[in-house]
């Protein structure tokens, strides 16, 4: 009975040395907070919002190969829907730059402000069709972050400016 005493009390006590209660609770936490951060952390498919951004709800007033659509309210290139292209596709045998001008337009048909990427389409000569320079909210070229007359191609694999897309990528959200 000693025998079996001891050896009980030899295996509590190097578990008890060898684990501890505060160890147990913090591994616990980090757990938790993994558990309640891996919604957050893991890729979204947002593609079904951007799609729904694409093509606004109440409707999409406008002739987008003129510069008064409102999509192109800071637009600075020619237009891609004179182009052979569409108000978001580049024309055939371009293509679109990823670094490009984001402003903000709203659609007179539902009073919501939108989030618009001008994306340059590259790797023909200039199409020099439907040139609108309206420029909402630019600023100066010696504040670079704010003027949108930069050929975004610069930043793709074909340097060469074709013309520019006007893409929905979402809805402004005051605060
Ligand atoms: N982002 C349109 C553009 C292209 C070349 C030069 C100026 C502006």
């Amino acid at each position: 009975m000693k025998f079996l005493d001891r050896f009980f009390e030899r295996s509590t006590r190097r578990v008890a040395s060898t684990t501890s209660r505060r160890r147990f609770l913090g591994r616990l936490g980090s757990f938790l907070v993994a558990g309640a951060a891996m919604p957050v952390l893991l890729p979204v498919d947002r593609t079904a919002k951007a799609l729904a951004a694409e093509s606004p709800q109440a409707g999409d007033p406008g002739d987008p190969t003129s510069c008064d659509y409102w999509r192109y309210c800071s637009v600075d290139g020619f237009l891609c829907s004179c182009c052979g292209g569409t108000v978001n596709s580049c024309p055939p045998g371009t293509q679109g730059s990823e670094v490009t001008w984001v402003g903000t337009c709203r659609n007179p048909a539902d009073g919501i402000d939108y989030i618009i990427s001008y994306n340059d389409c590259c790797g023909k000569h200039s199409c020099a069709q439907c040139a609108c320079t309206r420029n909402d909210s630019e600023e100066p070229m010696y504040r670079p972050f704010n003027n949108n007359d930069i050929n975004w191609c610069l930043g793709a694999d074909a340097n060469v400016y074709n013309c520019t897309v006007a893409v929905i990528r979402g809805v402004a959200k005051a605060g």
